[in-house]
Formats: structure tokens, sequence, C-alpha cells
């Protein structure tokens, strides 16, 4: 039996275990990256595992997220990660030079490659063959200090593409389609590799944003072939010397299969408040749109831009809507503004912003109160726009653009525009926001530069029995975004987990702190896929900090789960999810012989309010049980060998 493609990448890349799905394995990790909203923490661990330089290949530390300097803090920050690339010889790309996943693609990603990186849509590479998975800051930090990362073998999902997308539809439809299908936790424990005779009709930039909310499904991450677009792509990067083929075998075996006809793709959206509220353009009705935005890791690329610059030509924005443009990368803003397609937004009344994520994680921009908002993001969970009764919409950029226009969240197919843009365009690499890492390690900074807003993390503590109180018992679906709330306001303290904590599930209760410091800790009850979304370890550490002992659930997210792990918070599921009703907020529970119990990785909950005992269990690799044995994985990976 043949191997597909994701399993040939990691066969080449493994360092131990087996490849079978559902075993840890470590493998090899060729690059990493890290952008600055976790990448302060990042580097706070990187220096506590005592190293001289990075043992990837290749180490990228981004400015893109925290760049609105409304006070010294975010500069802070930016100041000290740069002292920590050039103290371990890694490259640093300044504030400006663009969005992590979308600068990685032009000047890094490398078909074959594995990546890992400390953001969620790290998976944007795998639109170039590259094996590209997201990871918290401490798995990151450990990869660049040790070359490997653990990672349980996803089973392969295969998107078997037939057909041809529409001019008018976008590779976003088809991402917000699959969405619609699967669910935000329908990836979960699989990589989606793609595959069929319609992977030829999507240009290089459409499979990096299919692969980009490959996030969204909770997915590994997310894979496509290379052919002569992938050439295509990097020779007009000027690095077609990076080009491999590569492709499933073609009796490769697959553990689920879905087909898609691209032809019949239609402009869609995701109504608020989760990616997968999939809904046609088509059936929405006319909903009126206050704000419109462009732009992100997932539609910024040059040619969604230059689509949106048709739609945009020789028309103007509506007067009662706020069209905002931050194009994805300090290169593709060259190119926009030599040939003329800037020229056109700003003729049409956009505002148009540095290359970065801006109003996408909130920072800046945040829509008016109760404003409707279309966006050509990833993600529209509650209150990220910045604004807590904000609507926010997904769609494709060609969706936003005709929506600025019309004034409300309008088809595509509504209005007439060019489609057939030159694509064949060659870019300059823009390199001015580069600083790459010095040779000579003499003449290295022998200390990093913290500014008095970074702050040292909360240390785990090794696991123990729990006797504490149902702090909050959460519903389903709690994001990151729930747990650890980001916006302008917020962002600027990433290395500050005591300030952050004050804000921890203000999306839906107010005094979790206070609870949490009225009782001592406690745990968390929750329902599906808690800590579905970012990659934030913060998610983790300010519940560490409150004294947060274990979080019950009826399932976990992938790189949450990672990160309660690594910090020695036990992720505990339920044996029967009929128990989550049992069980109310504020009961007394009591999880004795857990440090025996782990071995078996089967539990007993006693809920003493109630006199009933619930079975939970955990499906924990041996490093797993280590990791929360000895109180987290900074001090079980410093003398790891494999
Ligand atoms: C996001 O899109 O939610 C973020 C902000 O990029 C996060 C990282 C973070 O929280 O800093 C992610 O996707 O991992
Ligand atoms: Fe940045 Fe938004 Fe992409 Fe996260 S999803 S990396 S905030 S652009």
């Amino acid at each position: 039996m043949g191997l597909s493609l994701a399993m040939k990448i990691l066969k080449s890349h493994l360092l131990k275990g087996e490849l079978i799905p559902g075993q840890e394995i470590a493998i090899r990790i060729d690059q990493t990256l890290t952008q600055d909203s976790t990448g302060t923490m990042a580097y706070l661990q990187l220096e506590a595992m005592d190293i001289e330089n990075v043992q990837t290949r290749n180490s990228l530390a981004y400015i893109d997220h925290n760049i609105l300097q409304q006070g010294f803090e975010n500069a802070d920050d930016h100041e000290f990660i740069k002292s920590a690339a050039n103290k371990y010889g890694i490259t640093f790309s300044k504030p400006g030079g663009g969005i992590c996943h979308q600068v990685n693609l032009e000047q890094f990603a490398k078909p074959g490659d594995t990546l890992l990186g400390s953001d969620s849509h790290t998976p944007t590479g795998g639109g170039l063959g590259e094996l590209a998975i997201g990871a918290g800051g401490l798995e990151v930090a450990v990869a660049m200090a040790r070359g490997f990362y653990f990672v349980k073998v996803p089973k392969i999902y295969r998107v078997n593409l037939k057909g041809s997308l529409p001019s008018y539809a976008n590779a976003k439809d088809v991402i917000l389609y699959i969405l619609g299908r699967l669910s935000v936790k329908g990836g979960t424990g699989y990589i989606m590799e793609y595959s069929g005779e319609g992977v030829k009709s999507l240009s290089l930039t459409d499979r990096a944003t299919i692969c980009n909310m490959g996030a969204e499904l909770g997915a590994t991450t997310s894979i496509f072939p290379t052919d002569e677009n992938t050439r295509m792509y990097l020779k007009s990067q000027n690095r077609e010397d990076d080009y491999i083929k590569l492709e499933a075998d073609p009796d490769a075996s697959y553990d689920e299969t879905i087909d898609i006809d691209l032809s019949e793709i239609e402009p869609a959206v995701a109504r608020p408040h989760y990616p997968d509220q999939y809904m046609k353009v088509s059936d929405l009705g006319k909903i009126k749109v206050d704000q419109v935005a462009i732009g992100s890791c997932t539609n910024s690329s040059y040619e969604d831009l230059m689509k949106v610059a048709s739609i945009l030509k020789d028309r103007t924005v509506h007067p009662d809507v706020s069209l905002v443009i931050s194009p994805g990368s300090a290169t593709i803003l060259e190119k926009i503004s030599e040939n003329g397609a800037l020229a056109t937004f700003i003729k049409a009344g956009a505002r148009v912003l540095e290359s970065g994520c801006g109003p996408c994680i909130g920072m800046g921009q945040a829509p008016k109160a109760g404003a409707i908002s279309i966006r050509s993001f990833n993600r529209n969970f509650k209150g990220r726009s910045g604004t807590m009764d904000a609507q926010i919409y997904l769609a494709s950029p060609e969706t936003c653009a005709v929506s600025a226009v019309m004034g409300y969240i309008a088809d595509p197919r509504e209005i007439s525009y060019e489609t057939d843009f030159d694509k064949n365009v060659s870019f300059n690499q823009s390199q001015a926001y580069f600083i790459k890492p010095i040779e000579d390690r003499s003449k290295r900074v022998k200390e990093t530069i913290k500014g008095k807003n970074i702050k040292d993390f909360p240390k785990a503590e090794k696991l123990k029995d729990i006797e504490k109180k149902v702090i909050y018992k959460a519903g389903d679906g709690i994001t990151t975004d729930d747990i650890c709330p980001s916006n302008a306001k917020l962002l600027p303290f990433r290395s500050n987990i005591a300030y952050l904590s004050d804000f921890a599930f203000t999306t839906k209760i107010s005094d979790f702190k206070e609870r949490c410091e009225k009782y001592g800790g406690g745990i968390i009850l929750a329902g599906e896929n808690y800590g579905q979304g970012s990659s934030r370890e913060h998610a983790a550490l300010i519940p560490l900090y409150l004294g947060i002992k274990a979080v019950v659930a009826k399932s976990f997210a992938r790189i949450h789960r990672s990160n309660l792990i690594n910090n020695a918070i036990i992720p505990l599921e339920f044996v029967d999810h009929n128990d989550y009703g049992k069980i109310d907020e504020y009961d007394d529970i009591r999880i004795s012989n857990i440090r025996e119990d782990i071995d078996k990785g089967e539990f007993i909950l006693e809920d003493l309010t109630k006199d009933i005992r619930i079975r939970l269990k955990a499906d924990l690799s041996e490093r797993e049980k280590e990791i929360l044995l000895e109180g987290g994985y900074l001090n079980y990976a410093k003398g790891l060998e494999l």
C-alpha cells in the first residue's frame, strides 16, 4: 500500500516512534516561525533552555500582530524579540514586513520541509507542499533548541477536488463550504490532504488560503501536492530552485475521503460567531454592512488584492461603509503600488493599512457598537473585532469588495469586473525588513533586552490530587479568545500574565478571576472542542496562574490540549458525555490517586456536593504523562535525549 503525501514527509523526518495513527512520534523540524504576540513568551522559554544557537535550518521571528504602538509596550516587546533573534541566530522580520504566514510563503516555505510555528495558521505553508504545523510557543522553543517536535500521528483525510473553480468564487468559498460540511471540529486528529484533478485550477495562493483555514477545522495541518502552479509561484518569487515534485502514491490509503466539485462552489459567508456557520450569499437576504475589512493571512495575497482592485476600479465605497485593506506583505504592497492597484484603492475611498494582522486580531479598526462587519479573515469569534456586540461575517475578498460598493452583503455576480489580470508577475522579494542572523557568534548580543513590559511566566507544578470547586461551567466551543481575549488594549500585555488574567473568560462571565481568588483556584468544566482557535499558550498560562488544576471537558482542540499538558494542567474527558449535565458550577469535587491513575488514563471524579462518582479519561502518551508528573514541558525537554 502506498503513502499519502503527508505520510511521506512525516516518514522522511521521523526521529522516533512508528508511523501508526494515534501513536506519538518525534519529527525533525527544518524551520520554525514565531510572531510577536506568542513570540515574547516563546523566547523567554527559549532563554530558559540555555542554548547558544537554534538547531533548525532556519528560524524566523516576525513582528506582525502587535504593531499599533499606542504605548511603549509593543515596541519594548519588539526590541526583546529582536535581541533574542540576534542572540540565537534567528532571522528577524521587522514590523511592516508583513504577516508571518504570507511572508513565509513568499520567501521561506519549501516543498517537503517541516515547519513549526507558534501560530495556529502556520499550515498556510501546506499550499506549497510543506508540512507546516501550528503549536504553542513552548513547543516551538523546544523545536528551536532541540530540533524536534512530538506529534500524534494524525489520520489522513483525503479531499478529492473535481472540476474547476468558477471565476466569481474564491478559494475562501471552498474552505467555508468544507467548514460548513465538517464543522469546526471536523478535522480534529486529521491532516487534510488535497488531491484530484481540481487541484490544478487552484493557484498557489488559493491553496494557501484553503490550508490556512484548515486551522478552523481543528486539523493538525493541511497540504497540497506540488505541480506547475507551485513551480510558477516559486519562480515569481525568484526561487524556482526550491521546487520539487511531491504527490501521494497512486495507491495511497486514506482514513476518510470527501469529494468536492469545485465548479459547484458558490460565494458564501460564515455567519457570526463561528467560521463553520456557512451560508450561500444568495440565501442571505440584503444585510446592510457598516464595515468591510480585507486582508489577514487568509486572503491578502497579490491575486486577492488584484481581484479587489478590479472590483473597485472606477467605483467608490458606499457612503455608509468603512472599507479597510491590509496587504499581506511588503512585497505585495510594493507590487500594487507599482502597478496602480493601490491608487485604485485610494480613489475608491478605502483606508489602507500597513502590512500586518491589523483588524483580524482587533488591533485597531474596531467597528462601531452593534456593527455588521464583513471580513476576508478566518475567525469571527465574539468580541475578536474589539467590539463585543459587533456581528462579524467571513467571506472572500471579492464578496467583501462588492459588499463595500453596494452597502450590503452582496454576491460578486451582482456586478461585472475583470478577472483576467496579469498573474505571471515577478516579485522583488522585499528584503529591507529582514535582519539576518550574524554568523560569527562572538559578535552577537550576550543578553536579551527586557523592558519593563516583559514579566516572567508562571511555572507549572507537579501533578497532584485535586480537591477544589468547579469554578466555571462552560458550554461547547469555548475559544482561546474566550479564555484569553485579544484586542488592541490587551495584546500589548502578552508577556504579562498577571495583567491578562483580569480578563479571562470576560466574553462569557465577568468574575472568573474573582472566583479563582475566592476559592484558591479550582477546575473548569466544559463541553465540546474546548480551546479551539489560537495557539496562544496564554490560554493555559492564565488558568495556571489563577490556580486551575484541571479542565474536564467533552473534548479538546489539539493545540490547546498540548498547551495545558505542557503547563501541567491535566485535560480530562468525560467517558460518558451525559455526565457533564450532572455536575454544577461551585460543586465541590475531588480527584484522588491522580498520579497513580495516570498510567491507565482512567480517573474518578467525586462530586462531593452531589455525592456521585463520575468516570473520566485522558488519552495521554507516555511522554505527556511524564510531563504532567514532572511539572511541565520545560523541565522535561531540557535534558531530553531522543
Ligand atoms: C489568531 O489568529 O488568533 C492569532 C492571534 O494569530 C493566534 C496567535 C495568538 O493568539 O497570538 C493564533 O492563531 O495562533
Ligand atoms: Fe494574524 Fe489574523 Fe492570521 Fe492570526 S489569523 S496570524 S491574527 S492575520
